[in-house]
């Protein structure tokens, strides 16, 4: 009988994981955050004051996201609630190539904190529906080549048209843990 629980229980436990979705102001976190909750509406999103947590299953895994606002005066939060995550989620309107540098100069100030060394970076192209950077453009913009602590991979996504959302999910819920 004994057992028997311990292998139900196996079963059954959900696994956990934070994340934290970072990017510039109008990079699609907001809208991100609905696709992979199964939310997204087609009225357009308000900027996020402050941020938006919502929660998902997935795979027998419970994931918590928190969802921050991307404009200039909120990026001084970032660094402490990326610091109580898992894993982060930085978005790149790769629509956008104007805002590279920008995004360029947030994703090192990240990377070169105590408190961001070793965490698992999912960095997402996002708007891939309209004409785009490529990822290796994106590669080279955010010099991310000269990461060597993190964990980090580029996809690019059409967070509106829904496109590769499950592949998103799926690199993140690889970070749960019980
Ligand atoms: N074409 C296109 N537009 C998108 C996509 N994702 C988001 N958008 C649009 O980009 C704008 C900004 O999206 P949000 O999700 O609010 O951006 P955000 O990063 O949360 O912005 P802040 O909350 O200000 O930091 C909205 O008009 C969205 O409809 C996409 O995949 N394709
Ligand atoms: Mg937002």
């Amino acid at each position: 009988m004994g057992a028997l629980l311990a292998v139900a229980k196996r079963i059954f436990a959900t696994k956990k994981l934070d994340v934290c979705i970072l990017g510039l102001d109008n990079s699609g976190k907001t809208t991100i955050l609905e696709a992979m909750c199964g939310t997204l509406q087609l009225k357009n999103t308000v900027p996020t004051i402050g941020m938006n947590v919502k929660q998902l299953k997935s795979n027998g895994v419970t994931m918590k996201a928190f969802d921050l606002g991307g404009q200039q005066r909120f990026r001084s939060e970032w660094l402490r609630y990326a610091a109580e995550c898992d894993c982060i989620l930085y978005v790149v309107d790769a629509a956008d190539e104007r805002r590279l540098p920008e995004s360029r100069y947030e994703i090192n100030r990240l990377l070169e904190d105590a408190g961001f060394a070793q965490k698992p970076i999912l960095i997402v192209a996002n708007k891939c529906d309209l004409p785009h950077m490529e990822p290796e453009r994106i590669i080279q913009g955010l010099n991310l080549d000269y990461i060597t602590d993190n964990r980090w991979a580029v996809v690019p996504i059409s967070a509106m048209q829904r496109t590769r959302i499950p592949e998103v999910i799926k690199w993140l819920v690889g970070y749960a843990h019980n």
